[in-house]
């Protein structure tokens, strides 16, 4: 399911284009997808939001650069962790938030690929909420994000803090259920020590969806085949 949602945005694609490139498993089947017409003469530049992004798509042979370089991004490809019915996001499962985010940003297009159990009535109840913090002093603003009434847990690799591309530390924020997704996104991130949190609100295009079925494109309030 995550592939074939992969494969049917790597149709967008045009020649010429600088591409940001997501992070997850659901975004790895579009990296093959794309070093394979990259070898076959597609002509593109991916910007990459993670080192291990970064890593496969060197592995796929895809030309890469910077924002700085380039100067635009004409389509983003990105895998979530929830997608509601206004295409807002929860992402960063994956530890890549913060630089999905900036991609994201600074992109003309962004295109979602998820497979159907990301699709949610409301954010927040299946999967909790990533926010990247600053090491320093990370208990206090730990503290400081229970005010929003949820339970925080350090994200670990085994005994150890997950440390993120940026060196800082995630911390992942269990809600009942989010009620207002656009007003929490930027009550997070005023507090100081948070470097960015994992709702993406209004900058998703189109949603890809793999389903049993096949798939299914979403758009801002239009629900196509
Ligand atoms: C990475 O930080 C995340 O935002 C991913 O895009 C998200 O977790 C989806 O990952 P999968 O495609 O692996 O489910």
């Amino acid at each position: 399911m995550k592939r074939i949602a992969a494969e049917k945005a790597v149709d967008y694609i045009e020649n010429d284009m600088t591409i940001g490139l997501g992070t997850g498993s659901t975004v790895k089947f579009a990296l093959k997808k794309i070093g394979k017409l990259v070898n076959e003469g597609l002509s593109i530049k991916g910007i990459p939001t993670s080192q291990n992004t970064k890593k496969l798509a060197k592995k796929y042979q895809i030309p890469l650069t910077t924002l700085k370089e380039a100067g635009e991004i004409h389509l983003t490809i990105d895998g979530a962790d929830e997608v509601d019915q206004n295409l807002n996001l929860i992402k960063g499962g994956g530890g890549a938030l913060t630089r999905e985010k900036i991609i994201a940003f600074h992109s003309k297009k962004i295109i979602i690929i998820v497979d159907d159990s990301k699709v949610v009535k409301s954010l927040g109840i299946d999967f909790p909420l990533p926010v990247e913090v600053v090491k320093y002093e990370w208990e206090a603003t730990k503290k400081a994000l229970e005010r929003f009434n949820c339970e925080i847990s350090l994200r670990k690799i085994m005994n150890d803090p997950y440390i993120t591309d940026n060196g800082n530390y995630i911390l992942d924020c269990e809600f009942d259920r989010i009620h207002d997704p656009e007003q929490m996104e930027i009550d997070i991130n005023l507090i100081p020590g948070v470097v960015e949190n994992g709702l993406f609100i209004g900058l998703a295009d189109r949603v890809i969806v793999g389903g049993s079925q096949g798939v299914m494109t979403l758009e801002k309030e239009i629900i196509q085949s």
